[in-house]
Parts: C-alpha cells; structure tokens; sequence
C-alpha cells in the first residue's frame, strides 16, 4: 500500500479531501444502458426480464416468480452453522431496528392546538440483494430486518438468476429471505430487476413497489438514480471502503486484518489507514504481506489494497486525523486509538464506527446488530445507512379546534393578505367571525 505523507502541511478542508484518494465511480456512465433496459422492462414486462437474464447473467430462469415451496426447501437445506448464525444475526438487527422506530411526538402549542408527527410504514418495499462475486446472504438480513421491523405490510425481493443453480436464486441467498419470512421472491437482476420493481410487472403478479433499496453493480444504481421520484430509493452502495484512524497504542496484526477484510470484496475497495505513527505503517504493511499471501480472495485483495484508492496516511496528530477521515466521509470508520470515545468525539462524518480492537468492520458486516448497508463515495457527508426510517415516512397531522384557529385567524389573514392569496384568510374567516377575533 502507498503512504501519503501529509505531516508539515496544513491543509484546507478542500484540500484535504483532494488529497485523500477516492474512485471516482461516474454512475451516469451507465446511465443510458440503463435507461434503455429498464424502458424495455416496462414496455415488455416478462419477455424482456427473460432477454436480460440470458444476456446478463448468463441463465433463463425457469421460475422467475420462486414457488413458496422451493423457497422453504432453500431454508432446509441451509447448514446447521449458517442458519444458526443468520438467526443470532436476524435476532440483534431486529432487536437495534425495532429501537430506531421513532414514537409520535405530539406538541401542543396552545389551547385547542395541536401538532402531531406519526412515523407510518410504506405499503410495499422491494429489496435487491446482487448475485456478483459473493452471494451476500447478510444482505437480505440486513434490507429485510428494517422494512419488516418498520412494518412494511408486504415485501418483495429481486435477486439475479444464477447460472451456476440452474437459473434460479442462489439457495443461500434464497434460504436467507425465508428465514427472514419473504415468501415473494423474484429470479431478476440488474437494471431490469429495478424496473420491475419500480413499475411491476402484470404477468409474474409483481405489483409496482413504493421504496427500493440495496446495493448493486453500476448499472442497479443508475437504474434506481433514473426510478427515483416514481419509487424512493435508499442511499448508493457503491464499492466498500474502511478508514481506520489508529495511534503507536494499535495492534498492526488487527488493523491489517480489517483492512484487507473489507479489500476482499472488491478490486476497487478502498482500504486507508489514518495515523502519526510510521512505525505502525511499517508494522501493518508486514502483517498484510503475510495475510494477503495466505488468504482465498489474496489476488482480489492485493489488487484493492495496492489500487490507488487505498493508502496509508501520515499525519502529524490526531486532530488532523480526525480532519481526514471526515473529509473522506468513509463507509466504515474504525478508531483503533488508546481512547477511542475521545477520538468520536471530533468525528461528524462516517456510515457506522467501529470503537477499538473488540468492535471489526466484519462484526458489523454479519452480527453487530447495526446495519451494513451503508452510504459510500462520501455519501455519508450527508445520509445515512438503512435502518427503519428507510421505510418509513413523517405525517403531520393537525388538531385545532375553534378557540385554536381563533387564536391565530388574524395572523392567517395577514400573511395572505401580504402574499395577495386573500382565498387562503377567507377559508379562515368562514370558520365564523368568532375565529377572527383573538381570545385573550
Ligand atoms: N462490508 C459490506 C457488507 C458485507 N460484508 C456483506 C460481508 N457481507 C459492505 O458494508
Ligand atoms: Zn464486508
């Protein structure tokens, strides 16, 4: 991994995210692709889906729509181990989504005046969980949990057919979404998939969704960019990044496990550590010599790790460490520091982090109980991972009665008055004169 040396410099913030390196992933590359598939998807439904799995994944479908039972068998055949422990995982997101589920707060502001904000489900949510380089069986938790949790009534989920299993859904993936309690599961990927979602699709019985979420290569998040205002869409997934802010006090074998663990999933992952210390760049890079050597995705890994996306980042203290990692706004931020709690204290942009040696980026990517769907390429500056409020909208509802709307009739009236909307004092006043005049 390169070392980019920022000790002596005093950067602006500007200048410090130039100078922290970043993929640049222009999704409307894919823009127009996308487009034209998903044009076909809505103007052709079933047909055109079959046309993309065969160019696209390589496999027809023999069953787009996953019969209830195939889904059962899916859930029998998973190993001992892996139900076990998608249970323990399904169990703690639950137990952390169902806390985020915000309670109505309710604020009087005078008699007879009162302002309430519910928090109310969406009807139907469509998760997409891609087949890629790893069937991500955690990811039909980590989407499904949340909705479920927020009380979404009814659930679908796409996920690509696999040429590998006979043009279906991959068995773990498909056995997650049963344990999960999903019994309507589509065999569709891409950009295609996103507008079945997104529009329906008559013949398979697919009814159009109001909010779709999870991750997916260039094409699924230039598709959800375009479906997006006819269904809400949750923040781009992108390619998986790990900023780890670590002192002399760091244990290298650890932050060097957890960088190439996140460098595993991708060749453009981007893997950075943040510290003072050169000694512990030196220490980390002979830990990940020796990991990278001896593990199954080594070549992927290397790639990722030595890809101008990840470095090592000297800095002359803390703070500025600090300063860096929110600049970069990463995905997953670990403190790896003698006092991680003080070190939070200065952080304001991250997806989820991770607090000392105890607390890995994989742990939260399977068992944590937090979410790991989680904004990346900066997204974090302004939104957040997927959690229940994903799925769930604000209402306002208003409860005045008389002596309330009395109290602010004439107040009405002048601001219509001012704005020449005089209609809006009127529908005011024909609450009866009484209303005009303010009770004292
Ligand atoms: N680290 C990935 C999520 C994941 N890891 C799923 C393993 N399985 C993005 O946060
Ligand atoms: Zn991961």
């Amino acid at each position: 991994m390169r070392t980019i040396d920022l000790r002596g410099r005093s950067l602006d913030d500007r200048a410090l995210r130039l100078a922290v390196p970043r993929p640049v992933i222009d999704i409307s590359r894919a823009s127009d692709s996308a487009a034209s598939l998903i044009a076909e998807v809505r103007d052709r439904g079933l047909a055109a889906l079959l046309e993309q799995a065969e160019r696209f994944d390589g496999a027809r479908p023999t069953q787009v729509r996953v019969a209830p039972e195939h889904i059962a068998a899916a859930v029998d055949s998973l190993s001992v181990e892996v139900r076990d422990a998608l249970e323990r995982s399904i169990q703690r997101v639950r137990a952390a989504s169902s806390a985020q589920v915000p309670p109505p707060a309710i604020t009087t502001l005078g008699d007879g005046a009162v302002v309430e904000q519910r928090w109310e489900p969406v009807n139907r949510a469509g998760l997409y969980v891609p087949g890629g380089k790893a069937p991500l069986a955690s990811s039909v938790v980590m989407n499904a949990i949340p909705a479920l949790v927020a009380g979404v009534p009814s659930v679908a989920l796409a996920s690509p057919a696999q040429r590998e299993h006979e043009g279906g859904v991959h068995p773990t993936i498909l056995g997650a979404a049963g344990l999960v309690g999903i019994d309507e599961v589509y065999a569709i990927g891409g950009a295609g998939a996103i507008a079945a979602l997104a529009y329906g699709v008559p013949e398979l019985g697919l009814e159009p969704v109001d909010v779709i979420t999870g991750p997916g290569n260039i094409y699924v998040a230039a598709a959800k960019r375009l479906v997006r205002g006819i269904v809400g869409i949750d923040s781009e997934a992108g390619t998986t990044e790990i900023l780890v802010i670590a002192d002399e006090s760091a244990d290298p074998r650890l932050i060097a496990a957890d960088l190439l663990s996140q460098a595993e999933h991708d060749e453009a992952a981007a893997s950075l550590l943040v510290t003072d210390s050169e000694e512990l760049i030196v220490a980390v890079q002979r830990e990940l010599d020796v990991l990278v050597a001896a593990t199954r995705n080594g070549g992927r890994a290397a790639t990722a790790l030595d890809g101008p996306q990840s470095a090592f980042i000297l800095v002359d203290d803390e703070a500025t460490a600090i300063r860096v990692s929110d600049a970069y706004a990463p995905e997953h931020l670990e403190l790896q520091t003698a006092d991680p709690e003080r070190t939070l204290a200065g952080i304001h942009n991250a997806g989820a982090i991770f607090m000392g040696p105890s607390s890995p980026v994989s742990l939260g990517d399977y068992l944590a109980g937090s979410n790991h769907v989680l904004p990346t390429g900066g997204a974090a500056r302004y939104s957040a991972g997927l959690g229940a409020a994903t799925f769930l909208r604000s209402q306002q509802i208003i409860r005045y009665d008389e002596r309330g709307l009395a109290d602010v009739s004439t107040a009405v009236v002048a601001l219509a008055n001012a704005e020449q909307l005089p209609a809006h004092g009127e529908a005011v006043a024909a609450r009866g004169a009484a209303s005009l005049r303010p009770i004292d």
